[in-house]
């Protein structure tokens, strides 16, 4: 008898109920993105079959979540609710204090208008969309200090969200420690195709903005997902649990924003966190403004115990290698039909490198855009530009230029199966073999804020 040496893994989960998903033929599809201007935003999802736009409040909560939804505490002020998601926040990842939000961008809009003042630089490590706009609202100015291999697609480091210190001390000598407020550090950095910072940068970070008096404001998004690869690639963090390594991270930094959508398996939510009284004072006065009471900030109580079970289960050791795992295999995937994508296979999502796909189409004729647009023609399969379109304009009205231009598939959690892992792979396979057949589009509507989400184009002839 042979003995079985491969032992596959599989989800720590099975499914109890199922969305019905409707069926479109390719001239159905070659409307539907005709109509919505080429722009997979503006698609109704009805005509989707697999929605891989985005991993933010796409996830399915767990039969726990759908239960403590019912005990949600739905009082205008006081909600026990918020207390149940203060002490969940407090005990995993260690802030003292807490202001829920109705999503991540509510936090960033209220933390920028606290720390940052006219004129002042912000550092970050990449820009991600609402994060950068919010510091430019608040009278900011970004400043990229990721290290450069994290704008090469092919650069296998396995660490590309890292600061680069010699950047971030260049500022600090042109403009002075004042004139930053603090440095914007994203876990699984996003817009570089979900890639972690190691334990050791943000070491070093803490040691050289303490020295500075410069605050550290971590976007927490996916830190559950930066904690997985920092358990598999780093030195001595091998045996210690995704809990453990969150709460590590989370204690180099003096505050957080947080869109709970992600990690925290919700369909809504976010809060911003700190451990400066002062700031946390401001932050639940302006809260009111925008949000709602300091004790709901938008969300409904249900929402707030929802998240508090979403962040438990999201630091659970098996429900990250399964999240991580199937986006891995779709990588693998789509590596074996020479589909080029950014290396390290990243957390969230694969990345596809849409100028080494389409080489004969320049960065004005929006690659990206165009890629997508074709995969949806392809199969129903949706994703999302995250190239020149994303990046927007400077303050000045420029253009942004990035050099990263990709199509994020976005894998949402808990959602697919590999079956459909392998229908996705089979069509960016499809696309890429008739990829010099491809036209590019023209932009003939771009909105003021953030043009990606409805912006319009049409094909060029
Ligand atoms: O979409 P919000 O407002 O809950 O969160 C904004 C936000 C902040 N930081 C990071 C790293 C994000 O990825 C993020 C939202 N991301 C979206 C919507 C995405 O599709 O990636």
């Amino acid at each position: 008898m042979k003995t079985i040496k491969k032992r596959s893994w599989a989800e720590p989960y099975k499914m109890k109920m199922v969305e019905l998903l409707k069926m479109t033929t390719e001239k159905q599809r070659l409307k539907a993105i005709k109509d919505a201007g080429y722009n997979t935003f503006l698609l109704p999802s009805a005509d989707v079959y697999i929605d891989l736009l985005t991993d933010s409040g796409t996830n399915s909560m767990s039969d726990r979540q759908w239960s403590a939804f019912m005990t949600g505490d739905e009082a205008y002020a006081g909600s026990k609710s918020y207390y149940i998601l203060e002490e969940t926040i407090q005990k995993y990842y260690g802030y003292k204090y807490v202001v829920p939000t109705h999503q991540g961008r509510a936090a960033e809009n209220i933390l920028s208008q606290i720390l940052i003042k006219k004129g002042d630089i912000v550092p970050g490590n990449m820009y991600f969309t609402t994060t950068r706009l919010h510091q430019e609202l608040a009278g900011g100015i970004f400043a990229d200090v990721i290290i450069d291999e994290a704008h090469d697609p092919l650069s296998e480091h396995p660490f590309k969200g890292n600061v680069d210190i010699a950047k971030l001390d260049k500022l600090v000598k042109k403009h002075g420690a004042k004139k930053i407020p603090y440095v914007c550090v994203a876990t699984n950095v996003n817009m570089a195709g979900g890639q972690p910072v190691s334990m050791e940068n943000l070491k070093e970070l803490r040691a050289y903005t303490k020295k500075h008096g410069i605050r550290i404001i971590h976007d927490m998004t996916r830190v559950a997902e930066n904690a997985f690869f920092i358990q598999q690639r780093e030195k001595g963090y091998a045996k210690k649990t995704i809990a453990q390594i969150v709460k590590e991270i989370c204690s180099y930094t003096d505050g957080a924003t947080m869109s709970a959508k992600k990690d925290a398996l919700v369909n809504i939510g976010g809060f911003m966190a700190i451990n400066d009284w002062d700031v946390f004072e401001e932050a639940r006065n302006l809260v009111v403004v925008y949000e709602g009471l300091h004790t709901y900030g938008g969300l409904a109580g249900r929402d707030m115990e929802a998240v508090a079970v979403g962040i438990v289960e999201s630091l659970n050791d098996d429900h990250q290698k399964a999240r991580v795992g199937q986006v891995e295999y779709l990588g693998h995937k789509m590596m074996e039909y020479n589909i080029p994508i950014v290396k390290p296979i990243g957390g969230h999502g694969i990345f596809v490198d849409a100028k080494a796909f389409l080489p004969h189409l320049t960065q004005d004729q929006f690659p990206a855009q165009t890629l997508a647009a074709e995969l949806y023609v392809d199969s129903g399969v949706r994703t999302m530009e995250r190239g020149i379109v994303s990046a927007g304009r400077k303050p000045n009205g420029e253009n942004y230029y990035p050099k990263l231009e990709l199509v994020r598939f976005t894998i949402p959690r808990r959602v697919y199966t590999q079956a459909h892992m392998d229908v996705i792979a089979e069509s960016a396979a499809a696309v890429y073999e008739r990829r010099k057949s491809i036209k590019g589009l023209k932009m003939v509507y771009e909105p003021k804020y953030l043009r990606f989400f409805q912006a319009r184009f049409e094909k060029l002839k």
